[in-house]
């Protein structure tokens, strides 16, 4: 018998409980077997049939005495509950955080002070303008939720990928997610901010400009949600025993290192594969490689405070990692999937007012916004103040208090006593472990004023563009002009490129040129002039941190019958060792033939393994395998498609005829084409792609390069 490569994930039948059988009127029931459950209605009733209501006769009307009916329909009904108004789309995950360095010298916070302490943890990834089924890689900040079961109680550090936002003052909110989200006339677009509503908000909201330079950039675009960085955005506070406080911001780094995918690809995976991020995830998981966090803080006095050239409560600002470096002090791994989606997912709420006993907050206007919505947003959603019950919200520390009843009530106090003080018994508050505010000094006008100290919105958006590779900033001017260029109004498109020039002069060269403007609009006016002498900061590129590993990455592999096996083992066997994957995608789901008789399992047949599922792709086909694809035009796709988004490629020398049918002509072959003759080259290959893309093909390739590596003018 042939050998068989390849292993069979989510095969695995699952035993079965109950026997098929033909019921008097032809139809099927499902009954249990000995051992197997029971079906029962809500009330524990045993059900007899399941696929038949009860009716007058064969052909009859409908019994409202079937119970067991009415009640199906009626729980069936009421499944669904409000989407959250923003993050809809999320997707959530088990783990557990180990402290490694103690914050003892400034917070008695037990998570941050018990060295070896290992908390679990909930995490919950979203997109943010998207509802709730739209698709995983919209262009779009990623919420990075995590909510830990602290002995202390729940602490949520609710927080993004991305470490500043959009506006400065909670109550502009409404108006910026509004504006983001579908426009309410037409119902669309989603999960997109390529529309009019939302330049044109932005083109009156400055502060918005350095969120702006962000989300154009590649962060918005993720490979996966292992390659994300998180942030708390605010600057919060840790309090120490004798009520001193420390500011603090929370940095989360991915061991894997950040990397994103092209626009281009994007837009097609999120057509290929909507559930990109989600599923990249839970295979991750599932499959034994749990991604890892490092946490860190940026810890900051009043005196560094006063001095710093930017508000550190205003959201917009960040503080660059060269001038108060990210002290690591824990890591978290993300390593069980959820049992179930809704029940833990849909269900779980974050509310950043869960803090404990030494963490607190600051008056960053935003922050202060946030700890009222949360906690109300999660009465709509979820229905009653009784949602700390549900088992994913709970506190693994003991609760004790003298809150009670409301709708759905599952911790319910025993004995007499309902409120405090009172002589029998019950809990009591604790001056020495329970929560103490800090303790600060406010004294004030009573005003709805911003702080003039608010008013710098360029500075840091010109800070962030400078910090960009050449590839990168590219991609945040290509962006810019994809975004605008689907805005109808052209006085808005003008307004942002009026702000670009207070950022960059290229860039907004360039985005102009780009929209086909005539004439360079005016500057905006700016409330402060933009600062030119803040140096580039390298750990605001994904580019500067790469990683130049192949770890956690997926090779695509195509292969044909005839195709050679020693170059399909050597490639397996590569993978491993690199701690990546593959995935094999064969012309027939059915696997192909190697020119050993080894019958390789596929994954993917070719139509559902497009390239942009990749990190990179190796072509291992025989002389009749190339030249069959090449009239397959799916085939000269992933081809096309792979060179197009600069990615590595392995081939076989049989294979050539498919790339040359792929439109890549023998001039344009790179030395990101890497031919496998023998385990040599395949080491080399694997070595390469640990590069992720070859950048300099879409400098020199892509028609929008050499326009934007023209020298600005004067
Ligand atoms: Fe949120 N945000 N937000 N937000 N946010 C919500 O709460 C809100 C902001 C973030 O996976 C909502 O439970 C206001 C910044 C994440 O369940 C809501 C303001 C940051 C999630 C809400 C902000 C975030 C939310 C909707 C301006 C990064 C998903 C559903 C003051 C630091 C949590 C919900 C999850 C969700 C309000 C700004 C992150 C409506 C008023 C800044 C990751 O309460």
């Amino acid at each position: 018998m042939a050998k068989t490569i390849g292993k069979d994930e989510g095969a695995t039948a699952q035993a079965r409980s109950f026997e098929t059988v033909i019921g008097s009127g032809g139809e099927t029931h499902q009954i249990a077997g000995a051992d197997g459950e029971v079906l029962t209605t809500q009330q524990g009733v045993p059900v007899a049939d399941d696929q038949n209501h009860l009716k007058v006769g064969e052909r009859g009307p409908a019994l409202l005495e079937d119970f067991h009916f009415r009640e199906k329909i009626f729980h069936f009904d009421h499944e669904r509950i409000p989407e959250r108004v923003v993050h809809a789309r999320g997707f959530g995950v088990h783990g557990s955080f180990t402290l490694t360095e103690s914050l003892g010298d400034v917070t008695t916070a037990k998570i941050l002070t018990e060295v070896g302490e290992k908390t679990p943890m909930f995490v919950r990834f979203s997109t943010v303008a998207g509802n709730k089924g739209s698709a995983d890689l919209a262009r779009d900040v990623r919420g990075f939720a995590m909510k830990f079961y602290t002995k202390e109680g729940n602490w949520d550090l609710v927080g993004n990928n991305i470490p500043v936002f959009f506006i400065q003052d909670a109550i502009k909110f409404p108006d910026l997610i509004h504006a983001a989200k579908q426009e309410p006339d037409r119902g669309f677009p989603q999960a997109q901010t390529a529309h009019d509503n939302f330049w044109d908000f932005i083109s009156l909201t400055p502060e918005s400009m350095h969120m702006v330079m962000w989300i154009m950039s590649d962060r918005t675009i993720p490979r996966s949600l292992r390659m994300i960085e998180g942030f708390g955005v605010h600057t919060f506070r840790l309090i120490d025993a004798k009520g001193k406080g420390t500011y603090v911001k929370f940095i989360w780094k991915p061991k894997l290192g950040l990397q994103s995918v092209l626009w281009n690809e994007a837009v097609k995976i999120n057509g290929a594969d909507p559930d990109f991020h989600r599923r990249d995830l839970w295979d991750a998981i599932t499959m034994g490689t749990p991604p890892e966090w490092e946490l860190g803080v940026q810890l900051f006095d009043d005196d560094f405070a006063d001095a710093f050239d930017f508000d550190v409560l205003d959201a917009t600002k960040l503080i660059p990692e060269e001038q108060i470096p990210v002290r690591i002090i824990g890591t978290f791994v993300l390593d069980r999937v959820v049992d179930n989606f809704f029940a833990e997912t849909e269900q779980v709420a974050f509310c950043t007012q869960n803090v404990v006993p030494g963490i607190g907050f600051t008056n960053d206007p935003l922050l202060q916004g946030r700890n009222f919505s949360y906690l109300d947003t999660q009465l709509k959603r979820l229905g009653s103040p009784n949602f700390t019950h549900i088992p994913i919200n709970a506190p693994h520390a003991p609760v004790a208090n003298f809150q009670q009843d409301g709708h759905m009530a599952m911790r319910n106090p025993k004995g007499r006593a309902n409120y405090e003080p009172n002589s029998w018994d019950g809990p009591r508050e604790s001056p020495t472990t329970g929560y103490k505010h800090f303790a600060a000094e406010e004294t004030g006008r009573k005003a709805q004023v911003r702080s003039p100290s608010f008013a710098d919105h360029y500075s840091q958006a010109r800070q962030f563009f400078i910090s960009q590779t050449d590839i990168e900033q590219k991609h945040i001017g290509d962006a810019l002009v994809f975004e605008l260029s689907k805005v109808e109004r052209v006085d808005i498109r003008e307004a942002i490129v009026g702000h670009l020039r207070n950022i960059d002069g290229k860039l907004a060269q360039t985005v102009a040129a780009g929209l086909g403007l005539k004439a360079l609009p005016k500057a905006a006016k700016a409330a402060v002039q933009t600062r030119t002498d803040l140096p580039a900061s390298d750990a605001l590129s994904i580019a500067k941190q790469a990683k130049h590993s192949f770890e956690g990455r997926k090779l695509g592999i195509l292969v044909s019958d005839g195709a050679d096996a020693a170059i399909v083992t050597a490639l397996i066997d590569a993978v491993g060792k690199a701690k990546a994957v593959y995935e094999v995608i064969t012309p027939k789901v059915a696997g192909a033939t190697l020119d050993d008789g080894t019958l390789l399992e596929a994954k993917q047949k070719i139509d559902g393994g497009p390239s942009i599922l990749y990190d990179a792709v190796a072509l291992v086909l025989s002389a009749d395998g190339a030249a069959m694809l090449s009239k397959d035009k799916t085939a000269k796709d992933f081809v096309a498609d792979a060179f197009g988004h600069s990615k590595f490629i392995g081939y076989t020398a049989d294979a050539l005829p498919l790339i040359d049918r792929a439109g890549i002509a023998k001039e344009d072959m790179d030395e990101g084409l890497i031919a496998l003759g023998g385990k040599p080259d395949v080491a080399r290959f694997l070595k390469a792609c640990g590069e992720a893309r070859l950048w300099a093909r879409e400098l020199s390739t892509d028609l929008d390069a050499a326009a934007f590596l023209a020298p600005a003018d004067a």
